[in-house]
C-alpha cells in the first residue's frame, strides 16, 4: 500500500467500514493489487472504500451501490465531462429559471449532486477550457483571452491535459464539439486535440459557423468534415454516439469531453425547440430554445450511455464554461441572483451550473454549497481514475471527490481568477470559503477584443494589484457590500494571499507576439433573420 492509501484508510469512516466488512475490503484490496501489479496505474482505495461502506451500511447509502466484486473488477470508471457554452448560472430550471425547458438536465440534477457554488476557471471561453483541461490558472498557461481563428495563442505542447494523463494510463479518449485551445485546427505549428491526448476528435476551432445550423467548420481527426446537415448539439451528440458504439473498445475505460456550442452566439435553433416558447419573441424563443436544444443533445448522450449499459460505471460531470453572454441580439441569458455576466469577474461571469452523477458512488438528490472550480476537474478526474496528477508544475485545483462521500474538500490555496481583458474594472478575483476579494490591475486596460496588442503580455507581467473590494458571498450573493473596512484583518489576509498568487501566475505567464485580429469569425457568421439591424 502507498502512504496515501494508508492515509485514506486512516479516515475514521472508512476504518469503521473496513472493520465492519474486513473480508470484503480484503477481497477488494487483492483485486486492486492485481490490477496495480499489471503496471497500468497507481490506484486508490477511496472509491472501493466508499462502496464497502455502501455494502455494509444500507442506512447511510442507497441500496443501489454496485457490489464490491463489480467495483474491484471495474474500479476505473469511465469519465465524461460535458461543457455548455455561455450557459448562465440561472439558465436551468434546476437553478431557478422560470421558463426555460431543460427536462433532462433537471432530472439529471435531481438524481445526482448539484453544486450551488460551481465556477468556471475563467469568465470566457478559451481560458475557461484551458483551466479545465490543465488544472492550472489559465493566465499561468498563457491562455488569457478567447482565441480568435488564426491566433498564435494556443495551449502549448508542454501543458499536460486531462486527456493526455488518462490516455497514458490506458484510457481511450474522445473529444467532440468546441475545442477553442488552438488558433486553427489545421495549423501544424500548434498542438491540436490529438496532440493534447485525444484518440478521436471532432471539433470546431471556436464556434460552429455560420451558426449552429449546418456548420461547415468541423474537423474530424485533423481533416475538414465539410458542410454538415443538422444542428450543432445533435451533431456533437451523434458523433459521441458513433464513437461509443463503433470505435470504443470495451476492454478499457474511456474519457470523453463533450463540448456543446449552445447557447453561445451565433445561435441557430431547431424550430422544434423554438416552438416550446410560443409566447416568446423570436429572439427569446431562439435563445431559450437553444438551451433546450442543448438539453436534447445531452439527452441523446444519456440515452446512448443507457443503451450501452455504461451509466453505472461512469462519472458524468455537466458544467458551463462561463456566465451568460446577454447580448444585443439575445439579451435573455440569466445569471440568476449573481452580479454581472460573461466577461466579468463578479460571480455572474464565472459561477455556473455544476451537476454530477456517478451511480452507486454519488448519492442521488444531493446539493453541495462547497466552492468548486474548473481547475478542480483535472485533480478530481486523476483521483477517481487512480492517476497521479503532474508533480512537476503548479496545479491550482484540488480533487473534489471527497464531496462524493459527503466529506469536505481540503483546499490548499484559494480559488483565483485573472482576466486581463475583462469587462468592467475588476480583473482579478479570489474566493476563500465564503469570502470573495476582487481587485483591479495597474496595467493598461484594453477593450474586450481578440487582438494581442504590442507589448500587451509584457505589460501584464509588470502589473500590480490595486483597488480591492471584499465581499461575503454567503450573506451578499450579489457582491454589493464592501466589507474591507469592517473586516480589516480578513481583508489584509486575503489581499496578501491574492498578491502572492498574482505574482506567482504573472511570473509563469508566457509572452505572445503582437497579433492583429483579422475578424475571420464575423465574416462567416450568418445571424438569425429576426436580427433586423444586420438583415440584408
Ligand atoms: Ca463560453
Amino acid at each position: 500500500m502507498t502512504s496515501e492509501d494508508a492515509v485514506t484508510l486512516a479516515d475514521p469512516t472508512i476504518r469503521k467500514a473496513s472493520m465492519l466488512s474486513n473480508s470484503l475490503l480484503k477481497n477488494a484490496q487483492q483485486a486492486l493489487t492485481t490490477i496495480a501489479g499489471s503496471g497500468v496505474v497507481r490506484r486508490r482505495l477511496w472509491c472501493v472504500a466508499a462502496m464497502t461502506i455502501a455494502a455494509t451500511s444500507s442506512a447511510t447509502f442507497p441500496a443501489t451501490f454496485p457490489s464490491l466484486l463489480n467495483a474491484a473488477e471495474s474500479n476505473r470508471p469511465n469519465i465524461i465531462i460535458v461543457l455548455a457554452d455561455d450557459l448562465g448560472y440561472g439558465d436551468l430550471a434546476c437553478y431557478g429559471h422560470p421558463r426555460i425547458k431543460t427536462p433532462t438536465l433537471d432530472r439529471f440534477a435531481k438524481q445526482g449532486l448539484r453544486l450551488t457554488d460551481c465556477y468556471a476557471a475563467a469568465a470566457n471561453c478559451s481560458p475557461s477550457r484551458a483551466g479545465l483541461m490543465t488544472g492550472r490558472t489559465p493566465t499561468r498557461v498563457g491562455i488569457y483571452n478567447w482565441i480568435p481563428t488564426y491566433s498564435p495563442m494556443h495551449l502549448r505542447k508542454s501543458e499536460l491535459t486531462i486527456a493526455t494523463l488518462l490516455r497514458r494510463a490506458g484510457y481511450q479518449t474522445c473529444q467532440v464539439g468546441k475545442w477553442h485551445l488552438s488558433g486553427a485546427l489545421d495549423d501544424a505549428s500548434q498542438p491540436q486535440p490529438g496532440e493534447h491526448g485525444f484518440d478521436h476528435w471532432f471539433a470546431t476551432q471556436n464556434n460552429a459557423l455560420p451558426n449552429h445550423a449546418n456548420p461547415f467548420n468541423f474537423f474530424r481527426n485533423g481533416k475538414p468534415a465539410g458542410q454538415l446537415d443538422g444542428f450543432s448539439a445533435a451533431l456533437v451528440a451523434a458523433e459521441a454516439d458513433r464513437w461509443l458504439r463503433e470505435s470504443r473498445r470495451p476492454d478499457s475505460p474511456f474519457f470523453m469531453y463533450v463540448c456543446f456550442h449552445e447557447p453561445h452566439e451565433p445561435i441557430a435553433t431547431d424550430p422544434q425547440f423554438a416552438k416550446l416558447y410560443p409566447d416568446a419573441s423570436p429572439s427569446q424563443a431562439g435563445h431559450h430554445g437553444n438551451v433546450s436544444q442543448l438539453d436534447a443533445g445531452f439527452a441523446r448522450l444519456l440515452n446512448t450511455l443507457d443503451e450501452l449499459k455504461l451509466r453505472d460505471n461512469t462519472l458524468l460531470i455537466f458544467t458551463s464554461d462561463n456566465g451568460p453572454a446577454i447580448t444585443a441580439i439575445h439579451p435573455h441569458g440569466s445569471a440568476g441572483p449573481l452580479r454581472d455576466k460573461k466577461g466579468y469577474l463578479y460571480d455572474g461571469g464565472i459561477r455556473v451550473p455544476g451537476i454530477m452523477q456517478w451511480p452507486g458512488v454519488i448519492r442521488p438528490g444531493t446539493v453541495s454549497d462547497t466552492p468548486v472550480s474548473g481547475v478542480d476537474w483535472l485533480p478530481t478526474v486523476c483521483d477517481v481514475a487512480g492517476v497521479e496528477p503532474p508533480a512537476d508544475r503548479t496545479l491550482d485545483g484540488v480533487s473534489v471527490a471527497p464531496l462524493f462521500r459527503g466529506e469536505p474538500v481540503r483546499r490548499t490555496k484559494p480559488l483565483y481568477w485573472q482576466f486581463h481583458r475583462a469587462q468592467g474594472d475588476i480583473r482579478v478575483a479570489m474566493r476563500d470559503g465564503d469570502w470573495k476579494l476582487v481587485a483591479e490591475l495597474t496595467s493598461p486596460r484594453p477593450k474586450p477584443s481578440g487582438e494581442i496588442a504590442e507589448g500587451e503580455t509584457e505589460a501584464m507581467k509588470q502589473a500590480e494589484l490595486e483597488d480591492f473590494h471584499l465581499y461575503n458571498l454567503r450573506n451578499d450573493i450579489a457582491e454589493q457590500r464592501d466589507l474591507q473596512a469592517t473586516h480589516p484583518a480578513k481583508f489584509r489576509e486575503l489581499r496578501d494571499a491574492m498578491i502572492a498568487f498574482h505574482h506567482d501566475v504573472r511570473n509563469e505567464q508566457p509572452l505572445w507576439p503582437a497579433w492583429e485580429w483579422p475578424r475571420y469569425e464575423s465574416q462567416h457568421i450568418v445571424w438569425p433573420a429576426y436580427w433586423k439591424p444586420r438583415k440584408k
